[in-house]
């Protein structure tokens, strides 16, 4: 009997990227602990001391230039290969990270549904452009010349995430939804799972410990992202 295609997604959070030196945002001493989001990563809070966050943002992005990729993104990036090459199924990896080491790893099917913190976004033209450097309130658009419209393309609290039609959509038919590194606390990532067992998925959570939502998944493994992820993948690719 033949297995039918395996469709899968990935939803990864701040705990992936643990290891690689990059804060998570609920553990203990995580960003939220020394920093309220609220005045932080909100648009409100931009528009009422855009100096404040844009240097909360630099100092984050400044951080990430030399953070390098770990055995969890590898891993990650190999279940991807295996998957293409034996036509498994489709495969979307849905990051909540705005980070780019997915990418450092070689993952290609990525969605960053929080955005991305070494990109640069204006707000009067909708230009965006890879940024590595400190966006200065006052600087002009590169493509408009417009000043003090420039931000980071990061999704603020009460603002739309990217690619939901597009997530919303994988999720329908999924057979396998694993979320790895993720607390379960920000909608509506916290609620794709819901949506994977409407869809009849085997749900899987991978994490350093249980989160919000973890009663729910069918599986659950808990340990460091680089042991636990790169183990889980070996185990599924047989
Ligand atoms: C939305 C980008 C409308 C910026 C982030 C009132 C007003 C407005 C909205 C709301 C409201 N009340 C509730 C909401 C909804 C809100 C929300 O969920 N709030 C929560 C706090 C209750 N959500 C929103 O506002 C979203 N937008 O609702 O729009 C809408 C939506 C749908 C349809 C129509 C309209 C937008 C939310 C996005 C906010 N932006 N980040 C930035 O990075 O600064 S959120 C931020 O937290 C991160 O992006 C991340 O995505 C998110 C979740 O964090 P995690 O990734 O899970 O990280 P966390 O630290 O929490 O957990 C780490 C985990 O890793 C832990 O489980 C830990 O055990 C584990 N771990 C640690 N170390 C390791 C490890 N695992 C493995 N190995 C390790 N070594």
């Amino acid at each position: 009997m033949s297995l039918g295609p395996e469709n899968t997604v990935i939803l990864t959070g701040a705990g992936v990227s643990a290891e690689s030196g990059l804060g998570t945002f609920r553990d203990a001493g995580g960003l939220w602990a020394k920093f309220d989001p609220m005045k932080l990563a909100t648009p409100e809070a931009f528009a009422e001391a855009p100096e404040r966050v844009l240097e909360f943002y630099n100092a984050r992005r400044a951080n990430l230039v030399d953070a390098k990729a770990n055995a969890a993104h590898f891993a990650l990036a190999e279940l991807e290969q295996a998957w293409m090459m034996a036509g498994r199924g489709n495969f979307g990896l849905v990051t909540q990270n705005i980070d780019d080491l997915h990418e450092q790893a070689g993952s290609a099917s990525l969605l960053h549904m929080h955005g991305e913190l070494l990109k640069t976004r204006c707000t009067a033209c909708g230009h965006l452009f890879t940024d590595k450097d400190p966006i200065e309130h006052s600087a002009p658009c590169p493509k408009c010349g417009e000043t003090h419209r420039l931000r980071p393309h990061v999704v603020w609290f009460g603002e739309m995430p990217i690619g939901l039609d597009h997530i919303y959509k994988a999720l329908e038919q999924v057979d396998l939804f694993i979320a790895i590194g993720t607390s379960g606390t920000v909608y509506p990532a916290a609620g794709f799972v819901q949506e994977a067992r409407r869809a009849g998925a085997w749900t899987v959570e991978l994490s350093l410990e249980p989160g919000e939502v973890s009663a729910v998944f069918d599986e659950t493994v808990y340990g460091p992202a680089t042991e636990v992820v790169p183990e889980w993948v070996a185990k599924k690719l047989g």
